[in-house]
């Protein structure tokens, strides 16, 4: 039998892609998709399919016409499961070929590698170990942005990894780690570029804090800078520094993009994304 993984690819679902290597070896045909990727492939899959072929959907679900159709796939007698956390994927719980599942009962969150490693224990073809609970643990962390609670740093760190490197270099180093049963660690090589890459997105934060500016858009006091990278760490920090402003807009002016961060509970950025978001927007803002 040949398993067909198609999964996310971020973290958690390179980590799946990672589990179904280790598990079935040779018999694994992995590929990482984009949210919006997965249902093409889900539809080649199903149209040139041999007998032996399983279908494993992780981290990533499919729309309702792909839906049914695995629903008939599974009705012949083919093999497809679907392992996801995110709530918009609930309703597939109603098939038998889904697990979907947001958290565990001891309140943790679920993340889709943990589903999967669950799933590949059942059945059998991957041991449990403690350098794959350890490394699984850390991708369920970022996952789900627990890490930021319980400060494991080390959650964010391999996430940082993942994205220094090509998903094919990650994928050989995690699974030549998680083969043999030490305690899962970074070598000294990831440890050297990893804080090189702490202090320059420091470095970059920091510059870009004195470039912030100040205006008032529609009675919000808004902070107003210009970012190519690290959007997510900047608008933590520029969040916390300046408590004051409603709310930060990130333009990416090459990109033609503004994300937007509060730290305010009593503010939507979604609903200022949307009645400010696009390139209309950007224009409005630089030449008000
Ligand atoms: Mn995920």
């Amino acid at each position: 039998m040949t398993y067909h993984l198609y999964s996310h690819n971020d973290l958690d679902g390179v980590s799946c892609g990672i589990l179904a290597k280790l598990a079935y070896g040779e018999s694994a045909e992995v590929r990482y998709n984009s949210v919006q990727g997965l249902d093409f492939q889900v539809e080649r899959f199903l149209e040139q399919k041999k007998p032996d072929d399983a279908l494993i959907i992780t981290d990533l679900s499919v729309h309702t016409e792909n839906e049914i159709r695995l629903e008939e796939f599974f009705k012949k007698g083919g093999y497809i499961q679907l392992l996801d956390h995110h709530k918009t994927a609930l309703h597939f719980n109603d098939y038998k070929w889904a697990t979907v599942k947001v958290e565990y009962e001891d309140g943790r969150l679920a993340s889709a590698s943990s589903i999967l490693y669950d799933y590949l224990q059942e059945k059998n073809v991957l041991k449990r170990t403690e350098a794959l609970d350890l490394f699984i643990d850390l991708v369920r962390q970022w996952d789900t942005w627990e890490w930021d609670k319980n400060q494991t740093i080390n959650a964010k760190r391999l996430n940082d990894l993942f994205y220094m490197l090509s998903i094919e270099e990650f994928e050989e180093r995690m699974m030549e780690r998680l083969q043999k049963d030490e305690p899962f660690s970074f070598d000294n090589f990831e440890e050297k570029i990893l804080d090189m890459e702490d202090s320059k997105i420091e470095r970059y934060i920091h510059r870009k804090r004195r470039e912030l500016i100040q205006i008032d858009i529609d009675n919000h006091c808004v902070g107003v800078v210009h970012a190519e990278s690290y959007h997510s760490e900047l608008g933590n920090v520029i969040g916390k520094d300046t408590p004051h402003l409603d709310y930060i807009a990130i333009l990416n002016v090459g990109g033609r993009k503004i994300s937007y961060r509060t730290i305010h509970d009593h503010i939507d950025v979604s609903e200022i994304a949307k009645q400010y978001g696009g390139v209309v927007t950007l224009r409005q803002l630089v030449a008000p």
